[in-house]
């Protein structure tokens, strides 16, 4: 089993897996420990990753970038129309109305899903941690931001097995952080004390979170979380763009908006510049040579004037701020820090790794939910970002109603059982509370059909226990619903109640007692924790007989049919496992037919090279002279029909050099190896 976590940035990707005892970021075979979230299509492969981000200009309209927050979203979205403008690759409309990425692949116009372009990226950073470890990885807990909702949350799940990962964690950013920050502090206060709160800040490039959570020894629960999902590094290189759009347009005369590279190459710059006036206050310039129509352009910033310009931003960094700890790679802009410790009153911390403290989180839920691996005992009790209410109908019975499951902030996971008085089948709709604070569009989470409901032989209504509940993802179902037949002579269940009853379910031992909350409505249990991977409903034996008791009666599992909005389809999913093993073999193959190439024009510099120094007293004049214009004619072959050949061509043409190669190879090896020979002996003798 592997311990690998996994944060999947709207920029950056990192991954940090579990190896000789510790936890450890890896690099990617560019030494790099940051993967850009890029991927690009082309005519024979797709590349992913740095190879990726360095085609961003030359290949603008089939390189994907950006993408993270399209997870869930209709074409039509408002999101998604707006960031369709400023990108330089197509958005499509896909049958279902959501949104799918139009680029040319293998010669031939393709549309991708989201899940299959994120996929694409969790198959580089599989490959990367598969090198690492040196062994296949499939169980993995991957990053999320926390105010995702349900449908993005199934969307990006869908990704990870479309990869052939197994999530067993959707773990929100913050609270991974937490979890990297808590896991090793030794002077955590003991269970009973007053519990030790922190807040963590993490600014990335899309996307500002912050979570206070609070620590005892062994665990940590998320009090609250805040977030401004629209604001991130990514801001701040938009205004330096316009900024200096303008300036050119002003001193240069030149519309960077109309051409793509150009603008794709001012976006380059402005995110290095914005880096540099973190660390340096004076002016600083900006140039990029031959920038349209040959023209060079030069500008320049200072950070004084930085700040005035993104004085908006400022203020919107500054009233969600309670931080201490701070991670994200914009934390590093110095106004943004200064109003984060003014905002609290003191100096803000930074002792975990601002890139990687998200991945380093990851992993270490994975190696707590691994089995085979051995990591102090660590509860961690996320937060609901969004509230969540149930509605009940009957096609023929009047009664509708509803009530609030989860509030904002209640524990996760966590399963409640709502008690129903049924005679005949009925349609639960799960939906987000209050959809002004979503941010997301549509606040419906799903619709779920407890089927085969039947009165009871008596004709009263039938009790139906329903089990709700938000998963490790952070995922709403219904888990499970079942019918409690009515014994013969037991008065206890005859009475007849109108309204439905909730209990919080959890592990017996953590029973907190009852809590009087609506009318006719109750908990009675605590969290559902525990540290190791829950499918869903597998608690359920336990927790029926801990809460049966003594009653003799009989339950009968009833089937759920389940619509959530925007999944995919069984079939659909699987089609995409599959072709995302075609595109992972088609990339294989053309590495493979690439290495072949290099090998040839390798080979002919090699043995040219040698040709005149250390094989020249090994070759007549006439052998040499003839094989340098066989390796004239092979290079000029390479540049012209042997540019773009099968792999077999290039290793036959490296077959037929070597033929007359190898021979003065081993003459020269012979000869020199004698003298050597001689000398081990002496050294014998
Ligand atoms: P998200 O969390 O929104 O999904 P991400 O995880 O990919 O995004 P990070 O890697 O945390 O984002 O941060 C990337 C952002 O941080 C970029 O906007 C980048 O320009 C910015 N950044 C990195 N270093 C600095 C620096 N020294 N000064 C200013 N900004 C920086
Ligand atoms: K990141
Ligand atoms: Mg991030």
């Amino acid at each position: 089993m592997s311990v690998v976590g996994i944060d999947v940035g709207f920029q950056n990707c990192y991954i940090a897996v579990a190896r000789s005892g510790g936890i450890e970021t890896i690099a990617n075979e560019y030494s790099d420990r940051c993967t850009p979230a890029c991927i690009s299509l082309a005519s024979k492969n797709r590349t992913i990753g740095n190879a990726a981000k360095s085609q961003i200009i030359t290949n603008f309209k089939n390189t994907v970038h950006g993408f993270k927050k399209f997870h869930g979203r209709a074409f039509d979205d408002q999101y998604v129309q707006g960031e369709k403008s400023k990108l330089p690759y197509n958005l499509h409309r896909l049958d279902n109305g959501s949104t799918g990425i139009k680029v040319r692949y293998l010669n031939e116009d393709k549309v991708f899903t989201i899940e299959q372009m994120t996929a694409m990226l969790l198959t580089k950073l599989k490959e990367t941690s598969e090198h690492a470890l040196k062994k296949p990885v499939v169980d993995c807990v991957i990053s999320v931001p926390s105010f995702f909702t349900d449908i993005e949350r199934r969307s990006l799940m869908d990704a990870t097995q479309i990869a052939g990962l197994n999530c067993l964690r959707l773990i929100n950013d913050t609270t991974a952080v937490a979890l990297a920050y808590g896991i090793y502090k030794q002077d955590l206060p003991n269970p009973e004390e007053k519990p030790r709160n922190v807040v963590f800040v993490d600014i990335g490039h899309s996307s500002y979170q912050v979570s206070i959570a609070s620590f005892n020894k062994g665990k940590l629960k998320v009090l609250a979380t805040a977030f401004d999902p629209y604001l991130g590094g990514r801001n701040f290189d938009e205004l330096l763009v316009e900024y200096f759009c303008g300036d050119f347009k002003n001193r240069f005369k030149l519309n960077v908006k109309d051409n793509p590279r150009a603008l794709l190459r001012l976006y380059q710059e402005c995110e290095k510049l914005k880096k540099l006036m973190s660390a340096n206050s004076s002016d600083l310039p900006l140039n990029i040579e031959c920038f349209m129509n040959d023209i060079d352009v030069h500008g320049k910033m200072n950070r004084a004037q930085f700040e005035e310009m993104c004085a908006q931003l400022w203020m919107r960094v500054e009233p969600k701020i309670y931080a201490i700890e701070v991670v994200g790679g914009a934390t590093r802009i110095p106004a943004i820090k200064e109003r984060i410790s003014k905002f609290f009153g003191k100096d803000i911390s930074t002792t975990l790794n601002a890139d990687e403290a998200v991945a380093r989180g990851c992993a270490l839920q994975c190696a707590i939910l691994s089995p085979a691996f051995k990591v102090r005992e660590f509860s961690i009790t996320d937060a609901v970002p969004f509230p969540i209410t149930l509605r009940w109908k009957s096609p023929t019975d009047e009664s509708v109603g509803e009530c609030e499951v989860y509030s904002k902030n209640h524990a996760a996971p966590f399963s409640k059982v709502i008690t129903f008085h049924k005679k005949e089948p009925f349609d639960l709709e799960a939906f987000y509370s209050s959809p002004h604070e979503l941010p997301y569009p549509d606040s419906r989470i799903g619709r779920f059909t407890i089927q085969n409901v039947v009165p009871q032989p008596d004709g009263d209504s039938s009790k139906v226990k329903v089990k709700v509940r938000v998963n490790m993802h952070g995922i709403f179902s219904v888990s499970s619903a079942s019918l409690i037949e009515k014994q013969k002579g037991e008065a206890e269940d005859v009475q007849m109640e109108t309204e439905p009853t909730v209990q919080n379910e959890g592990r017996p031992e953590e029973q907190v007692g009852d809590t009087d909350w609506q009318k006719n409505i109750s908990f009675l249990g605590a969290r559902h924790g525990g540290s190791h991977p829950v499918p869903d409903g597998d608690k359920q034996d336990q927790a029926a007989s801990s809460s049966k008791a003594k009653s003799k009666v009989k339950s009968v599992d009833l089937p759920i049919w389940a619509n959530t909005t925007r999944q995919l389809d069984r079939d659909v999913l699987n089609n995409f496992v599959e072709y995302e093993k075609k595109m992972i073999i088609q990339d294989k193959l053309e590495k493979e037919r690439n290495d072949a190439k290099n090998a040839v024009e390798e080979y002919v510099y090699e043995l040219r090279d040698k040709l005149c120094s250390i094989y020249e007293r090994y070759v007549t004049e006439d052998e040499s002279n003839r094989l340098t214009i066989m390796l004239e004619d092979t290079e000029n072959w390479l540049y012209e029909e042997g540019e773009d050949q099968e792999k077999e061509i290039y290793q036959d043409k490296l077959f037929e050099l070597k033929k007359f190669g190898e021979p003065i190879e081993e003459r020269y090896r012979e000869h020199e190896g004698r003298p050597r020979a001689f000398d081990e002996l002496g050294k014998k003798i």
